[in-house]
């Protein structure tokens, strides 16, 4: 399943790219939602979309974060990321 939060008329500036569980994309999911920041919520099928999708991620692992034309990978460094990119560190620093 894939969501598309987003404000009316405008589009995302962010896409947060991940398979449909929660595991390492729901934490990143977590911050968007506490900041109330709209976002492109893409959710990537096991099997034939991941096998075309794998080799156009940094290292072939997702959750990936694109914004701005740029690509973020690793899940802690995506959280932490959108923490401060949010003004508020959600999540203990020790944790993160
Ligand atoms: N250190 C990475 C690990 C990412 C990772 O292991 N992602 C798994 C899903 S949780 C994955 O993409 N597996 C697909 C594969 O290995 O083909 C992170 O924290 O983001």
């Amino acid at each position: 399943m894939q969501q598309k939060v987003e404000d009316k008329g405008s589009p995302c500036r962010y896409k947060l790219t991940y398979f449909n569980l929660r595991g390492r994309g729901e934490l990143p999911r977590l911050i968007f939602a506490a900041a109330g920041v709209p976002f492109e919520d893409k959710r990537i099928q096991f099997g034939k979309e991941w096998e075309d999708f794998k080799p156009k991620t940094p290292r072939g692992y997702l959750p990936i974060l694109e914004f701005d034309g740029k690509t973020l990978d690793q899940s802690q460094t995506i959280s932490r990321f959108l923490s401060k990119e949010f003004g508020k560190l959600l999540i203990c620093k020790h944790f993160l």
